[in-house]
């Protein structure tokens, strides 16, 4: 009897130390399969038991069962400082260092299209300019016959344009078609409008061209309105758009729907009018179209002519970009190079 009671205690003092020695879940697992477990040393210890008189066996079995409570004890002990032990672990592989430094973010910015645009208009609407807004999609009539270009009208040619499936409805190749819009609904009020928007053309894609692009128009109706009044506003402009002091240059020019007509050129923000690549050694960068409104669009407008005046410009928005910013390809604007999109 008091053999197997010496077998139990060393078995228990043999599995204390090993437990001391499990590092990890795993190897505790093991432990237990190879002292508590079925086929474990403590089951096999008490293999003997049924052979024991029955005064012994209630002995052994206390301290049998003594053993088992104090090895499973150990285990939960050992077990608790082992799942601590890799908590810690993996906190400290895993841990957030929160005072590095943080990674820079790519933040958005305004494309350079919009930019001009929102430029453009800012100078305008505190001249007390209001801002229009008039369909991409337009009838043939508003684009071209209301301006004075008839059906069969040669100046139609000055613009390649796109036409849709539905005969009559095309997309509008300037913005000119809103201003009539514009005109007739608010006509006879005197009028102060721009219209910023997208123009479309049917045209090869080159450094100078693009087939989408955007357009701001001018429209000023009133009585008494003079080409004075086209030219104050042109050099406000002008002076705010490209800086302070510019030389400005009126020359005459052709559009159906102004008479007389204008393009309008500021020496070049580059050389300074000493001759460059920008304005191809002419010292001059053309700006926009203007001149006073035709008689007969003010009079498809609404406004009879004997009594009313106007004038009107136009200019193309990645035009003045390119001018201003020294970009030499329209492409750059429409082809989503990032480089391009962060640089200017
Ligand atoms: C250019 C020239 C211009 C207009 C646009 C206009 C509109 C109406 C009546 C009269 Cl409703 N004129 N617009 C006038 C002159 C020039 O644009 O080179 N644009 C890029």
């Amino acid at each position: 009897m008091s053999e197997l009671v010496k077998k139990l205690e060393a078995l228990q003092v043999e599995a204390e130390a090993m437990l001391t020695k499990a590092q990890s879940s795993a190897e505790t697992e093991a432990w237990f399969r190879d002292y508590l477990g079925r086929k474990g040393a403590l089951t096999n210890a008490l293999q003997g038991i049924g052979s024991l008189s029955a005064e012994e066996r209630p002995l052994i079995g206390k301290v049998a069962n003594q053993v088992k409570v104090a090895l499973t004890t150990a285990l939960e002990a050992r077990q608790q400082e082992i799942a601590n032990a890799e908590m810690e672990a993996a906190l400290s592989a895993e841990g957030v260092d929160v005072t590095l430094p943080g990674r820079p973010q790519n933040v958005g910015k305004i494309h350079p299209s919009n930019a001009a645009l929102r430029q453009i208009n800012n100078i305008f609407m505190q001249m007390g300019f209001q801002v229009y807004d008039a369909p991409e999609v337009e009838t043939d009539e508003y684009n071209f016959g209301l301006l004075n270009m008839p059906d069969g009208h040669p100046a139609r040619d000055m613009w390649d344009t796109f036409y849709t499936t539905t005969p009559g409805v095309l997309l509008r190749t300037h913005t000119s078609p809103g201003q009539i819009h514009a005109m007739r609904e608010y006509c006879p009020q005197p009028i102060r409008v721009i219209l910023p928007g997208k123009c479309f053309r049917y045209e090869d894609v080159t450094a100078r061209s693009e087939m989408m692009f955007h357009q701001v128009e001018g429209l000023v109706v009133g009585k008494n309105i003079t080409f004075s009044d086209l030219k104050g506003t042109v050099v406000a402009f002008a002076n705010q758009m490209f800086g302070e002091g510019r030389k400005l240059r009126f020359r005459k020019s052709y559009f159906p729907f102004t008479e007389p007509s204008v393009e309008v050129d500021v020496d070049c923000v580059l050389c300074e009018g000493k001759g460059c690549r920008v304005c191809k050694y002419t010292g001059w960068l053309e700006i926009m179209g203007a001149g006073m409104v035709n008689p007969t669009v003010l009079h498809n407008g609404g406004y009879d002519p004997a009594v009313y005046s106007g004038y009107a410009f136009g200019m193309g928005v990645e035009r003045s970009a390119m001018l201003k910013l020294g970009v030499d390809d329209i492409r750059y604007f429409f082809s989503n190079d990032i480089r391009f999109l962060e640089r200017v």
